[in-house]
């Protein structure tokens, strides 16, 4: 084994070595070590990615490294590794633990399954990567068993990461032969069926009851959500009515609490079907809550929301007078619209929007690059009048969160 290596400029080791096992095959493992505790371990797939492994180890622990040095370090251990590359054996290995490594205790695992082409990849672009659905048709089907995982936000109590899991029978035949490696610690599994397609859903069905009794031996504490999608799609309301009383009680078998959702990627119910999950898995913050109450009452305006920029996650809220639900989607996308159209425009980045509206203003601001706050006010003078109230409030939410 390899002794390990100093991190330039941080207290960190890092260590590269070589382990073989029968079932893998032979891998390379990078770790990082803090005193003596491995911290965390990743599985280095392909020659080369040892720099990606590097930023999101530095990411993950807020650190930075001045990017000539950064590519030093690379360079430098690239040469161990090629070495490994060389002897490695061609026994195919799983891809699988790779990504079971990145996630910690406090991380929060979301698995998305269901069969192929019924649009779990196309749902993550919309959602998560700010696509519109006409943009969709460059969409390739996912191969293998996991095509990429994500982390979604930014908060740094509660990372979403996201598997998008390839949906062929072939690809369902290996899930079986090693659920004890994909189901454990996963706190929502989100089984997508194709509400458009009846002819598949015993087909669909039968897999998701597969998929949800694995939850339940190796993630009893997971969340269970069926998104019934492509009901545009769908010629009769009653269809998917009666599709959804049919999964409920294929799977009530196993007595499993499960929430069937339906969506589509061409209006909103997409994102309040993901509004949804992530609110099962991360209630907000009451302290936050209630310091938005009092600077919203402070400061007399109507409302006042902040949102994690990349998901439009609602983080706090001064009150329910709307609920967060419709935020979602909504004033995120607004930002990323506006924010395209400068870039289009070859304009300097967004910073701020503010809307007349009949009986007020919208004002949204970004902040501490990952959050936007959001003011609905009868007037805008406030927002001048309150700064120093307004960038408090905002030192505490980013100490809070990020
Ligand atoms: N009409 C309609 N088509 C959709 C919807 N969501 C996805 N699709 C289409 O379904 C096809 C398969 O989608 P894809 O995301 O690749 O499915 P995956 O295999 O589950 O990842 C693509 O052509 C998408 O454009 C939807 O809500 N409505
Ligand atoms: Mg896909």
């Amino acid at each position: 084994m390899e002794s390990s290596i100093r991190i330039p400029g941080t207290s960190w080791n890092m260590k590269i070595y070589q382990l073989d096992d029968s079932y893998n095959g032979s891998t390379i493992i990078v770790e990082y070590i803090k005193g003596i505790h491995v911290m965390h371990q990743f599985i280095l797939e392909k020659e080369g990615s040892l720099e990606e492994i590097m930023r999101q180890f530095l990411e993950r622990e807020n650190l930075s490294i001045p990017d000539n040095r950064l590519q030093n370090f690379i360079n430098l251990h690239s040469g161990q590794i090629y070495k490994f590359e060389n002897k490695k054996s061609k026994q195919k290995k799983s891809t699988i633990k790779s990504m079971m490594n990145l996630t910690e205790m406090k991380d929060k695992k979301i698995i998305m399954m269901g069969l192929s082409g019924v649009g779990k990849t196309s749902m993550y672009r919309v959602v998560f990567e700010h696509k519109k659905w006409w943009d969709l048709k460059a969409v390739t089907p996912t191969e293998g068993i996991q095509q990429y995982e994500q982390t979604v936000n930014s908060l740094k109590d509660f990372k979403l990461y996201i598997m998008d899991f390839a949906g062929t029978h072939q690809d369902f035949k290996e899930y079986q032969n090693i659920p004890e490696e994909l189901f454990p610690s996963t706190s929502a599994l989100v089984y997508v069926i194709d509400a458009s397609d009846p002819e598949s859903l015993h087909d669909s069905v039968n897999k998701f009851a597969w998929a949800a009794s694995q939850m339940s031996l190796y993630a009893p504490e997971g969340k269970i959500f069926c998104l019934l999608h492509k009901t545009d799609l769908a010629s009769k309301v009653d269809d998917f009515q009666g599709m959804s009383d049919f999964i409920e009680n294929s799977i009530n078998g196993s007595r499993l609490s499960i929430q069937v959702i339906p969506t589509t990627v061409r209006n909103n119910t997409i994102f309040h079907a993901w509004e949804q999950i992530f609110k099962s898995l991360i209630p907000k913050s009451k302290t936050l809550n209630i310091l938005a109450q009092t600077l919203k009452e402070k400061m007399g305006v109507y409302n006042l929301v902040v949102l994690e920029k990349r998901t439009g996650f609602a983080i706090c809220s001064s009150s329910s007078l709307f609920d967060s639900e419709v935020l979602v989607g909504t004033f995120n996308k607004v930002w990323h619209q506006l924010g395209g159209l400068a870039d289009d425009l070859e304009l300097a980045g967004l910073q701020k929007i503010t809307c007349l509206l009949g009986n007020g203003y919208l004002f949204l601001e970004e902040f501490a690059q990952n959050l936007i706050i959001v003011l609905i006010s009868p007037k805008l003078e406030l927002i001048d009048e309150y700064k120093d109230s307004l960038d408090q409030f905002k030192n505490e939410i980013t100490k809070a969160v990020l």
